[in-house]
């Protein structure tokens, strides 16, 4: 995250002004994908790739905002109900509008930002971009709203200005993330965990496919449905208690096999499974024991594949890959429908995995894929 780029940019961008900077992270997720919004537990973690803007009040009741990676500029009213066109505008607008839906009071402001999550990779540039603004705004206008609530804004953002009925997860990394630690999240009650995460003898290695699938948030949205419906289901089969699919059992969802489709029935067996590997995997996290984090890891990318059904070609012949390197663990990370693997690779290994990987996916793709080692870092903050 490159601050004397941001700076130099706001500089040019709004008569030699200087402002404050604010940054906020990306995120990756070791194990529990799609068990957000039912309730679940994830395990996500900060990291050292994220969004950097520079911001200043400016006198009047408008934004005026600048992307320097798009370079592109838009306007827009605080009182303003209709969101921008730019879809990367609307998350700052949305971060607003919910700020000032909840009373916040704040003024109109410049901004210009850039960033270094990359896009589409599944790693949440989205929620970087919306934490960096809910943070810095609280800050700057002394709005006192909690970091619960922050993260909660930046997914009301996405929920009604952006399309996407996305869980609490990659906001709630973004805003909560601590330098060397993953968080296990119960996404219910929003109790979390740091886990110290150093696994030595190991690296995280995300290998990003390059694909992109273009209807991904109808799709996403739909997966979400699905879950919805199932959970209504067994609900209403004498199961009250089940609010959402984290709630579920097997045999409850048993149960209600023919009251729903095959394809709904899928979903949920797989987010019924993904819940407990998160658990699992965090006890095995306790216990040292990596070979058990891997296996797990193999078994959620089959799930989101078979069950969830978003994979794609690419990320599985990636998965396949690492399988025949001997890697411990890989699978589809995020949202899914393209994007990243991530891989828990032994070191010793590293270098020859790397090497098939991008010969292999080349042969077959015709591109290679690109490679990200990350760092577990902290989440939103003030850097100037
Ligand atoms: C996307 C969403 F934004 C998250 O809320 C989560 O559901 C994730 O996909 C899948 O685990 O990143």
């Amino acid at each position: 995250m490159d601050i004397e780029h941001v700076r130099s940019r706001f500089k040019k961008h709004f008569n030699d002004e200087v402002g404050s900077v604010y940054a906020s992270p990306g995120r990756i997720n070791l194990i529990g994908e799609h068990t957000d919004y039912n309730g679940g537990f994830v395990f996500p973690g900060a990291i050292d790739k994220g969004m950097v803007a520079e911001i200043k009040v400016n006198g009047t009741d408008k934004v005026r905002a600048y992307s320097i990676d798009l370079k592109d500029y838009v306007e827009f009213g605080l009182n303003e109900e209709d969101a921008p066109k730019a879809s990367w505008a609307r998350y700052i607008f949305g971060v607003c509008r919910e700020i000032i839906k909840r009373g916040g009071k704040i003024q109109g402001f410049d901004t210009a930002f850039a960033g270094d999550v990359p896009l589409g990779a599944g790693m949440s540039s989205s929620a970087a971009l919306e934490s960096t603004f809910a943070f810095a705004l609280n800050d700057m206008f002394n709005l006192g709203i909690d970091k619960f609530e922050l993260a909660k804004i930046g997914q009301a953002t996405e929920h009604n200005y952006c399309g996407v009925n996305c869980g609490i997860m990659d906001q709630f990394a973004s805003v909560f993330g601590k330098e060397g630690s993953l968080i296990r999240l119960d996404c219910r009650s929003l109790e979390y965990k740091y886990f110290p995460f150093k696994p030595v003898g190991y690296k995280l290695v995300l290998l990003d496919s390059v694909v992109k699938h273009e209807l991904a948030s109808s799709a996403y949205n739909k997966r979400r449905q699905s879950c919805e419906t199932a959970a209504a289901a067994i609900r209403n089969n004498n199961h009250p208690e089940v609010e959402f699919l984290r709630d579920a059992t097997m045999d409850m969802l048993k149960e209600v096999k023919d009251q729903i489709s095959a394809e709904d029935y899928m979903r949920a067996e797989y987010v019924i499974e993904e819940v407990q590997r998160v658990l699992d995997v965090c006890d095995a996290l306790e216990r040292g024991d990596y070979e058990t984090v891997g296996q797990k890891m193999y078994e959620t990318h089959h799930g989101m594949s078979k069950l969830y059904e978003v994979s794609c070609e690419e990320l599985d012949y990636l998965n396949d890959i690492a399988k025949k390197c001997g890697v411990t663990g890989s699978r589809v990370m995020g949202g899914g429908f393209g994007g990243c693997t991530i891989n828990l690779v032994k070191d010793e290994l590293h270098d020859a995995f790397i090497k098939e990987a991008f010969a292999l996916y080349k042969e077959k793709f015709g591109h290679e894929p690109k490679l990200y080692e990350v760092v577990i870092s902290d989440g939103a903050r003030k850097l100037a």
